[in-house]
């Protein structure tokens, strides 16, 4: 088996800070890298990575860090787990790439199977794979709009679904994903989403989602509308789980009026929701999914999966890209699926569930900032306010992400106004790091002294 750590020190097991955060390494980088990359790419935290194991991230100085982010709900196996590891390894020596649309090959259609299995429903899937979550959503789009021979797609207010053009006008927020970057693609209407800490009290999913239909049916019509894509629960958005029955209600509606529903599964899925798709939690069988990041360990992976009769609608060759469905990511997804179901990491995510929640909750009503305790699994939020009402508290995000970087956490901000702070752990994490970190973001949020690493 391949190690990581080659011939170097095993990381330490735990959080270790040697230098202060950024540390002399990491600053040298930052200075090359300010010669030759533009601004325009952000980082969240000025560290370097050198190595990462399961839930240890180790810098270019040598800190270790505890990862509450999984590379934004990638690595929920873990960092370069030793199984996708050896994957990589292997596929890599028997056959790199040789395009799919010109010599195929076993990985993808393997992948394609597991998917079929996966995913909500028993009805016929295909599945088409490609690389990134927005390719993914940018295809679920095109299937429906040949499927349904309509053009309008439907998308939430909060919604985040990529930098591609199109993703880019489904997606919500204009700064930092749009400002300037128009014009974007057309017919792409914004509808509103079920956001239970700030809709009017007592708006039921089943409330929210006629709130929708009424906006969705007054500005475009239902007989125009290709799709309806949405997230299980909004991920840049805010992790905003939305009303029991919205969705429910959703489905149903879009069932009566023959519209595809596109379950954006690219953050959701892959157990970190404490199921194997969120939508699961819903009761929900979407008509297509997308998913992307958890699918293949750390590799560059993505896919549309959905009812045979609409994916089988697009001709040959409408679909596919140079990349896609790489062979060596089709392994790391099949080592990195094993692993999920194996070791049944839906499970471990609810156990996270519950092991953040008791140190959470309890600051609700404590720590006047935080409005609230939200989220599903291992996919959970904290959204920051200033005192005494919802105004969002932007900076107070920031500021804990900053602190608990600081302190060998790292932890990410997410959200319409950039005031929640997520915590996305691989589902591998050991209790005693998962603790450890509690503890970091806890001292930081109820300005308590923040437990020291080991140096
Ligand atoms: N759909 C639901 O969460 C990616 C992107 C962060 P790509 N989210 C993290 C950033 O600032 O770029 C995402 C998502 C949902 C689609 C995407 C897009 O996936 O693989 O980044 O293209």
């Amino acid at each position: 088996m391949t190690t990581v750590t080659g011939t170097r020190a095993p990381l330490a097991p735990h959080r270790l800070l040697r230098t202060e955060v950024p540390g002399p390494a990491s600053r040298a980088l930052a200075e090359r890298r300010a010669r030759v990359v533009p601004p325009g790419v952000g980082s969240a935290m000025p560290v370097y990575a050198a190595r990462a194991q399961g839930a240890l991230v180790e810098d270019v100085d040598g800190n270790v860090f505890v990862d509450l982010g999984s590379g934004i709900a990638v690595t929920s196996v873990g960092v370069s787990h030793p199984e996708v590891v050896a994957a990589v390894a292997a596929q890599a020596a028997d056959l790199t790439h040789t395009c799919f649309m010109v010599t195929p090959y076993e990985p993808y259609v393997a992948v394609c199977e597991a998917l079929a299995r996966l995913t909500p429903g028993d009805h016929a899937k295909r599945s088409v794979l490609v690389s990134t979550g927005a390719e993914a959503v940018e295809n679920a789009v095109k299937i429906a709009r040949r499927a349904t021979g309509r053009d309008a797609v439907l998308v939430l207010d909060h919604a985040y679904h990529g930098r591609t053009n199109l993703t880019m006008a489904m997606t919500a927020r204009a700064m930092p994903y749009k400002t300037g970057f128009g014009p974007f693609a057309g017919e792409v209407y914004r509808v509103p989403a079920s956001y239970p800490l700030r809709d009017p009290a007592g708006m039921t999913g089943e409330r929210a989602a006629a709130r929708l239909v009424d906006v969705a049916q007054r500005q475009v019509g239902a007989d125009r509308v290709a799709a309806l894509v949405a997230e299980p629960v909004l991920g840049e958005g805010g992790f905003v789980v939305p009303a029991p029955g919205f969705w429910p209600a959703l489905a149903r509606w879009c069932r009566d009026n023959g519209i595809v529903l596109v379950a954006d599964e690219v953050q959701t899925g892959f157990a970190r929701t404490g199921a194997m798709f969120a939508a699961e939690h819903e009761g929900v069988v979407p008509d297509l999914v997308t998913t992307a990041k958890g699918i293949a360990g750390g590799l560059p992976l993505a896919a549309v999966t959905g009812r045979a009769e609409l994916m089988d609608a697009v001709h040959p060759g409408g679909l596919g890209g140079t990349f896609g469905g790489n062979p060596v990511a089709c392994a790391a997804a099949l080592a990195a699926i094993e692993v999920y179901e194996r070791d049944d990491l839906a499970a471990a995510a609810r156990r996270i569930e519950r092991r953040v929640r008791a140190r959470l909750e309890p600051l609700v009503g404590r720590v006047p900032a935080v409005a609230e305790v939200r989220g599903r699994g291992a996919m959970l939020a904290l959204e920051l306010v200033r005192p005494g009402g919802l105004e969002p508290d932007r900076a107070e995000a920031a500021r804990v992400a900053a602190a608990c970087a600081a302190a060998g956490v790292l932890v990410l901000t997410c959200g319409t106004w950039g005031n929640v702070v997520r915590l996305l752990p691989p589902l591998v994490i050991e209790d005693a790091l998962l603790d450890d970190a509690l503890d970091v973001l806890v001292a930081v949020l109820t300005g308590a002294d923040v437990p020291g690493a080991a140096a």
